[in-house]
């Protein structure tokens, strides 16, 4: 079955712990970004840990090597399983996270494709596939690819083959989680959830259809 992971976009600590407790006992894991650890602390990784569930750090980190390996250090001495970093960078960049990630035991997922509308502008054109071939070569855990457009996903299947895909943009952006959920690992679904009057009502119709 397709894999719902809970996008934690919630800038009040209190009520992103509220929400995450709530919501745990029916996900696959939760991705904590840069609204939430700003506003939290990477500590909040500690805060989680309870609820046992796979955490994605999604820095979409986008520097030199060295950096970037500062940078996964951190997050997976924090707690995290996961980091989130961009391919554009270079394989150089990439491998940086790949190799933390493999260090600490954890997972790398590289953006090939953002699902937001201004993400055609670079991403298309050849680039989203060379990114997803980069994540390849570079021994990378999947990518990430917009639920916003299926069409795009199936091309970027074809290049990552079995490796997995976690998808953002089901829900708010639009994206369809029935149409998307038959062409990858996992949803990443946020404000859907955790906007909703009853965040477990709303998850158990994105269960549903995965
Ligand atoms: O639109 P939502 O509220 O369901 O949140 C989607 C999450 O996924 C959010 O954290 C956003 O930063 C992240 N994301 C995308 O939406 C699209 C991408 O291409 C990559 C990450």
């Amino acid at each position: 079955m397709t894999e719902l992971i809970l996008a934690l976009d919630v800038t009040v600590k209190r009520e992103a712990l509220a929400i995450a407790e709530l919501c745990a006992p029916h996900l696959d894991a939760i991705k904590l970004g840069y609204p939430l650890v700003i506003s939290s602390g990477l500590s909040i990784a500690r805060d989680l840990e309870p609820l046992d569930l796979p955490l994605i750090a999604d820095f979409k980190v986008a520097d030199i090597p060295n950096t970037n390996r500062l940078i996964a250090e951190q997050v997976f001495d924090a707690g995290f399983s996961s980091i989130i970093c961009h391919g554009f960078t270079g394989a150089d960049a990439v491998q940086a996270c790949v190799d933390v990630a493999a260090d600490f035991g954890g997972a790398c997922f590289v953006v090939a494709e953002m699902s937001h509308p201004g993400a055609t502008e670079f991403f298309h054109g050849g680039t989203a596939e060379k990114i997803a071939q980069l994540a390849v070569s570079c021994g990378a855990d999947g990518i990430i690819a917009p639920a916003t457009r299926p069409e795009r996903v199936r091309d970027l299947r074809k290049i990552v083959g079995k490796r997995k895909i976690l998808s953002p943009g089901v829900g708010t952006q639009g994206g369809d989680a029935g149409a998307i959920a038959r062409l990858v690992d996992a949803i990443i679904v946020g404000r859907a959830i955790y906007e909703a009057k009853d965040p477990v009502t709303a998850i158990k119709a994105f269960s549903s259809v995965r």
